[in-house]
């Protein structure tokens, strides 16, 4: 009896701090860094996702594949291929990081086009890049090129951190 009511308060306790964690998670969650995760050594990576980047013949230009999908906490490596004939970029945030990161790019003629960081990488015709991040919390972010014009003809994706479910 005593040995059932230990176990009992013991997953209670349990319980209740994995929400505190969640509360406090959340209150930094316009930290972007910090909720997608962090940048990862390249030679430390488990799964390589491969990113191809084009225009296509009625106008639009795309990622292949359209959507990506992560596991918490599984770091991986992103190998991005410009298979188009003009520059593009493949950058990974928050959809609100995102968005502000294209307005600015938008407005400001004078900025830098090729802003590569360790969630970004601009790569001109026929080069290929890589990146490596191991992924935090699950949650929905975006994958864009945030080149002017390029969003607005389908160069964006849903990057997904979700826990496999069988
Ligand atoms: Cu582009």
């Amino acid at each position: 009896m005593m040995r059932r009511l230990l176990t009992i308060s013991f997953a209670m306790a349990l319980a209740t701090t994995a929400l505190a964690q969640e509360t406090h998670e959340g209150e930094h969650a316009s930290e972007a860094q910090h909720s997608m995760g962090t940048p990862a050594p390249l030679d430390a990576t488990m799964r390589t996702i491969d990113v191809s980047m084009f225009e296509t013949e009625d106008g639009r230009m795309v990622f292949e594949p359209s959507l990506i999908e992560v596991q918490p906490g599984e770091t991986v490596r992103f190998v991005i291929s410009n298979d188009g004939l003009i520059e593009h970029e493949f950058v990974f945030d928050t959809p609100a990081e995102i968005i502000a990161h294209k307005d600015e790019m938008m407005t400001d003629a004078a900025h830098d086009m090729a802003h590569d960081s360790d969630n970004a990488i601009t790569l001109e015709p026929g080069e290929n890049g890589e990146l490596a991040w191991t992924f935090a919390n699950a949650g929905v972010f975006e994958f864009a090129c945030l080149i002017p014009g390029h969003y607005e003809v389908g160069m964006f994706g849903p990057l997904v951190v979700r826990p496999t479910t069988m």
